[in-house]
């Protein structure tokens, strides 16, 4: 009874510690955006009522009964003035679920509300389910789209690791009751990273989509793609239009996927997303910006070189090192940005920007001319641009 009292009271403590503790913002060199000292989430957050039996008789050395692994790649929204992850969640058994936790600015205090969020399943059901983007849309639903995965039935005998990946479809109005819709139907093969725009167009659902042959390869899946859907109830794209092609020696050369939906500003939506190239020590995940137009969001009108975000320090390792990933973002009425990204498919970060700072980011940063010497030109003008100034 003792040891179960100490125990109880010193993790009580620490953990609240945790949960309370202020966040910090760092000085930025790049002027850009700004890290923050402290990760927002961490499998340390998961509330111990998910994790210990509270009955001294049953547990009378205080144990957890169910660990946590990590909590990252989470879809973001503000809801009734407050900020709102819809995290990916992973226990020790590997599975991810969803779990809403909220803060009051932000940047810190972020808590698990009470339960997990209950996915219902549809007929097949999912084996795991992760990366949710939310997205508010003009239909009066919030939307969570996410990647379903299953262990594709045609892996021949002794195969345990080939999977199907798809798009799941879920809405809701409270961010609690959530209803479940069928999968997305596409025929480009499999879905990872699919988005739902907040807006008609043409009068239909539109997604954001990365086709690809297989479960890891994409393949001939060239990139980003978009497509129009009649309904959402049984989602289908008939036709998926590449507007972002992945790239011989960038940042996105192996494969790419759209981050969250985009930000509508006056000068074009603003689209966050991410970059895989392989190398040496695997698959080195970054992020970047592209915007595109007002009047068509599938055509992009400015693309800065390279990456906007890279695994810096700490961020680097992981449970799978070299990565950082992100399906959610923020924008505030005052024109802050809040962007959401995980590291090493371990833990949840957050960095500010402006809408301002991020458009002029865009609209200002020279386009990848792909080529070392066209680099080294476009050194040459800043520096001539800036004699005797
Ligand atoms: C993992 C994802 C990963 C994917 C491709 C899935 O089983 O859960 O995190 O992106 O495989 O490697
Ligand atoms: C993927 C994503 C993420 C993950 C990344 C790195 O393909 O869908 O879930 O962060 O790989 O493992």
């Amino acid at each position: 009874m003792k040891l179960f009292q100490e125990r109880k009271e010193t993790i009580r403590n620490e953990h609240e510690e945790l949960l309370n503790r202020e966040n910090e913002k760092i000085f930025s060199t790049n002027g850009i955006f700004h890290r923050y000292k402290n990760p927002v989430l961490t499998r340390d957050h998961f509330p111990m009522e998910w994790r210990y039996d509270f009955n001294p008789e049953s547990n009378p050395n205080f144990m957890e009964r169910i660990s946590f692994n990590a909590a990252f790649n989470a879809g973001a929204i503000k809801w009734k003035g407050k900020y709102l992850l819809a995290v990916r969640c992973e226990g020790n058994d590997r599975k991810s679920f969803f779990a809403i936790a909220e803060s009051p600015n932000g940047v810190d205090s972020f808590r698990f509300w009470e339960r997990p969020l209950t996915l219902p399943e549809t007929e097949d059901p999912d084996t795991n389910v992760y990366d949710m983007r939310l997205t508010e849309h003009e239909d009066g639903y919030i939307y969570g789209v996410f990647c379903t995965e299953r262990k594709d039935p045609n892996a021949p005998e002794g195969d345990t690791s080939s999977a199907v990946a798809a798009a799941g479809i879920a809405r809701t109005k409270d961010l609690v009751e959530w209803e479940r819709l069928p999968d997305l139907i596409t025929y480009g093969g499999q879905q990872r990273n699919v988005v739902l725009h907040p807006e008609f167009i043409e009068g239909k659902y539109a997604f954001y989509t990365r086709p690809q042959d297989g479960f890891i390869d994409t393949g001939k899946g060239g990139g980003i793609a978009f497509g129009l859907s009649d309904s959402v109830v049984n989602a289908e794209v008939k036709e998926e239009h590449l507007i972002d092609a992945k790239t011989y020696h960038t940042i996105y050369e192996l494969k790419n996927g759209q981050g969250p939906a985009p930000i509508k500003t006056e000068h074009g939506w603003l689209n966050l997303a991410h970059g895989v190239r392989n190398c040496a020590a695997g698959l080195r995940y970054t992020l970047y910006l592209f915007m595109t137009a007002l009047d068509d969001p599938s055509r992009v009108i400015h693309k800065p070189s390279g990456m906007f975000m890279g695994p810096l320090k700490e961020e680097r390792a992981g449970d799978v090192s070299n990565v950082l990933f992100t399906n959610g973002w923020i924008a505030d009425q005052d024109g802050t940005v809040f962007i959401y990204y995980a590291s090493s498919d371990t833990r949840m970060h957050v960095a500010t920007s402006t809408i301002d700072q991020l458009v002029d980011y865009c609209i200002n940063t020279a386009e990848d001319k792909l080529r070392s010497a066209a680099s080294v030109q476009a050194i040459n003008e800043l520096i001539d641009n800036n004699k005797n100034l």
